[in-house]
């Protein structure tokens, strides 16, 4: 092949939002605009980076991927690139990319040293519906801001970009390597297996054999809900084919490119299927849910953990884990170097830090801040409120692996009850969690795609009465009397400990003496107009109130944050969209 140069003009708003450039498939496929940005990204590495550089480029399956792989693979031939590595069909869940960057090595020898991730994660896919892309860097992480930034400013003034001429399209669907000739030397594709490497970094991390024993026990039964997302074929391999589960426990595991027409996206409000066969749903009444269910979202590195006819909040998800990983997991049995939290999560985690005397940290939303702390080695597990868990194998946050970190607690809990006596089950390991450390009920109430000037109006109007908190007290007293003082608000800014940046305008924040809060941000992941995203949280360590429905029992916080926000007034919505 030989190396074109084709002119260009810059496209406005290919910013990287929380995680990536997310935007509508039409708006995508415009002639350049995908080129613009991956030249953007090379120049943005530097030559340094990209001359020689072996680079991961797959994602999760959605609509215009096959296309993207393509483009992006004759880019990179003729940015001097030296191999590009695929998943078979261009499927890698977002954790397996990032395993394979840290694990993988070609047959040459070689070790990957970034990776192209092609994915709107939990956003629908399809002609109409959303494409998107990131970099991620040779720790097998998220570009940091610095890097993204720099993406973005050359997006700005991108006047062309190279493409390899004469480069056939790659066959992606069987595995080998194809070797081509350019101007500067050797060019090779490998397609390969997508979960062998990450199978095999599972398998170092979990008891696979005590898992395998809890799965063909009787007494448990088992479900995965992949939403048509990449999840399921990483499912298929792991669940059945190495755990012995049964193949009918896997819902919606065979990835489409418009995820069937849904939202990839695991909540109790998207995971319709899931939710039902546990026995959660309202309008279907289901005679025997299994005891563990779970979902991933289109990327697979999502998850929601439900028990029997119970929802486990994702707060407090990684805080058992955490509070449980020496004892059942194998990988973390030598003890935890820190764990942290994005900052809307609930503090749920903080109290298991605080006991077992553990390093605690709180980032800003989005897995990139977790990156550096784990290089650091101050950092094993981590957790997001928006259905996110992970640790330190990977520097993303992994589905899989949280369901096998449950599946694992669930082993261990039932070592000596799989033969006889009854089933510890994830009810029974959430309320005994909140019975030792209090509880945390949580709430998150999303207002999607609203109209943008409404959004940054009502963010502005909440900015402004943080200047008096007298103000604020005086304004929640005449909404409710039974909600405690706000003692602190602010806009959540942060350092990192590691390399010293700073992030500002994290999100706003109201604590409340009796440690409740309230959190506004607009999301960093939408595609159109705004999401508002308003968190509320209330401890409560009282363990004779610690069964009440969380609905209720933040109902008082719920009307504070709506009247105090003038929700109604700014977005024209009389309820969210979503409440998880
Ligand atoms: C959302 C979540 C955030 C998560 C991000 C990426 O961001 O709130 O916690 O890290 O999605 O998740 P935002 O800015 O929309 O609130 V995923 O599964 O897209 O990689
Ligand atoms: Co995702």
């Amino acid at each position: 092949f030989k190396v074109t140069r084709v002119e260009t003009t810059p496209f406005e708003g290919q910013k990287p939002g929380t995680s990536g450039l997310r935007k509508k498939v039409k708006v995508f496929i415009q002639p350049h605009y995908l080129q613009n940005f991956v030249q953007a990204t090379f120049n943005a590495l530097g030559v340094d980076r990209v001359k020689g550089a072996t680079l991961v480029v797959s994602g999760d399956g959605r609509y215009y991927s096959k296309d993207a792989i393509q483009i992006i693979t004759k880019m990179a031939a003729a940015n001097g690139v030296r191999r590009v590595w695929i998943g078979q069909n261009g499927l890698l869940s977002t954790p397996a990319v990032s395993a394979v960057v840290r694990e993988r090595v070609g047959a040459d020898g070689s070790k990957a040293t970034g990776a192209f991730i092609l994915t709107a994660s939990h956003n629908p896919g399809g002609p109409h519906e959303d494409f998107g892309i990131k970099y991620n860097m040779e720790n097998g992480g998220p570009a940091p801001e610095g890097i993204t930034n720099k993406i973005y400013e050359n997006t700005t003034t991108i006047k062309e970009y190279v493409i390899a001429e004469g480069l056939p399209d790659v066959d992606i669907s069987t595995t080998g390597v194809s070797s081509f000739d350019g101007p500067e030397g050797k060019f090779d594709v490998d397609v390969f297996d997508s979960t062998s490497d990450y199978l095999k970094l599972m398998k170092s991390i979990f008891d696979f054999p005590s898992i395998q024993e809890l799965l063909s026990s009787p007494k448990f039964s088992f479900c995965y809900d992949a939403l048509h997302g990449v999840a399921g074929v990483h499912a298929k391999r792991i669940f059945v084919e190495e755990l012995g589960a049964n193949e009918s426990s896997l819902v919606n595991c065979v990835p489409k490119e418009d995820f069937g027409g849904g939202h990839p996206d695991p909540n109790l409000t998207y995971a319709k299927e899931l939710v039902a066969r546990m026995g959660l749903s309202k309008t279907h009444s289901e005679p025997n849910p299994p005891e563990f269910g779970a979902a991933a979202d289109g990327d697979g590195d999502r998850n929601m953990v439900l028990g029997k006819r119970f929802f486990v909040t994702p707060s407090d998800s990684v805080a058992i884990i955490a509070a449980n990983a020496v004892q059942a997991i194998p990988y973390f049995s030598g003890g935890l170097k820190g764990v942290a939290r994005s900052m809307p999560t609930s503090a749920a985690l903080d109290v298991v830090a605080k006991h077992l005397n553990l390093k605690f940290f709180e980032v800003p939303t989005g897995w990139k801040f977790f990156g550096n702390l784990m290089d650091a080695g101050m950092c094993s597990i981590c957790g997001e409120e928006s259905f996110g868990t992970g640790s330190d194998h990977i520097r993303e946050k992994d589905g899989i692996w949280a369901v096998l970190a449950w599946l694992s607690i669930l082993a261990y809990k039932n070592k000596d009850n799989l033969g006889g006596g009854n089933l510890v089950t994830v009810e029974d390991i959430v309320r005994q969690h909140w019975a030792t450390y209090g509880r945390h009920y949580y709430t998150r109430y999303d207002y999607e795609n609203v109209d943008a000037g409404g959004a940054k109006e009502l963010m502005a109007h909440l900015v402004k009465l943080q200047s008096s908190i007298d103000e604020v007290n005086k304004i929640i007293k005449g909404i409710r009397s039974d909600v405690s003082n706000v003692v602190h608000a602010d806009e959540f800014e942060y350092k990192d400990p590691v390399d010293g940046s700073v992030s500002k305008h994290q999100g706003i924040r109201y604590l409340f003496e009796d440690g409740s809060r309230l959190v506004f941000r607009l999301s960093g992941t939408g595609s159109e107009g705004a999401t508002i995203r308003l968190y509320i949280e209330q401890y409560e360590k009282d363990s004779s109130k610690i069964g009440k429905d969380s609905q209720d029992s933040l109902a008082p916080l719920v009307e504070v944050a709506l009247k105090l926000s003038k929700m109604q007034e700014y977005t024209g919505r009389s309820a969210p969209t979503v409440i998880t």
